[in-house]
């Protein structure tokens, strides 16, 4: 923790809605989860290849809470834990792991935030973040492989004025380039989009959602943890997790 700086990251997501830890976490364990989710995407695409959930050959796939996709280091770090509480206070909860991976044959998305305004009847107020995204790449994002692209600090704006500086160029949308090991931060209410994947390496990318604690959503898609796997959490996993269901049979 001591060659982040806790402070610089938090006021980079307040301004410009993201920031990236560059080599943040083990390239192993980061390359065991892309070797693990071979499978997974297999058995998903032979159902439902053809229909696509993120646009043409995009796919959201929820991922399962057990090794190596759950891993302490993903889950129980301290620099990710004090940037995020530094935002969401340190009561924050985690409802989501999935991960979105464009394959050969994606296109641009359209422009988007992942999360609707709190107020959408007043479209001038802008409030400090409720949630908070974290994605780490399972593969190096080159600028074939469909990087994330995000409109810096259109979180602080009314949406018709931030698409109208980003369609002017005013602001532009950077495509975010990613090592494994890597780990972008950001506030999900910065425009964003996925952009095409010209080549045949999947572009996986992790994605875990910390929101304030009296933030509610309905999520049907996020897998249970095993009660297996919960016993052996520490005490702020279980703090961070409490709203995962538990699978008492595995
Ligand atoms: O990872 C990406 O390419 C962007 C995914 C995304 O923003 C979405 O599907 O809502």
């Amino acid at each position: 923790m001591a060659d982040v700086d806790i402070q610089c990251c938090i006021q980079q997501i307040l301004n410009d809605g993201h920031c990236i830890l560059r080599g943040h976490f083990p390239v192993d364990a980061v390359e065991a989860c892309k070797e693990a989710f071979e499978p997974i995407a297999s058995a998903y695409l032979a159902e439902r290849a053809d229909n696509p959930n993120r646009g043409p050959n995009r796919h959201y796939i929820p991922l399962p809470f057990r090794p190596p996709f759950y891993n302490p280091l993903f889950f129980d770090d301290d620099t990710v834990f004090a940037i995020a509480s530094g935002i969401l206070g340190e009561e924050m909860v985690i409802d989501q792991f999935a991960s979105d991976t464009p394959f050969k044959g994606s296109v641009n998305q359209e422009i988007h935030k992942d999360v609707s305004e709190l107020f959408p009847e007043n479209p001038e107020l802008r409030l400090p973040p409720a949630l908070l995204a974290m994605n780490w790449p399972f593969v190096d994002v080159t600028p074939e492989r469909g990087p994330f692209q995000v409109a810096a600090g259109t979180h602080l704006m009314p949406p018709e004025e931030a698409i109208a500086k980003i369609d002017s160029g005013e602001i532009p949308l950077k495509s975010l380039l990613m090592q494994v090991g890597d780990l972008l931060i950001r506030d999900p209410r910065c425009l964003h989009r996925g952009s095409p994947n010209q080549t045949d390496t999947p572009r996986v990318v992790a994605v875990v959602s910390f929101m304030r604690s009296w933030y509610c959503r309905r999520r049907s898609d996020t897998h249970p943890i095993a009660r297996s796997v919960w016993e052996c959490l520490s005490e702020r996993e279980k703090r961070l997790l409490k709203r995962i269901a538990i699978d008492e049979s595995l």
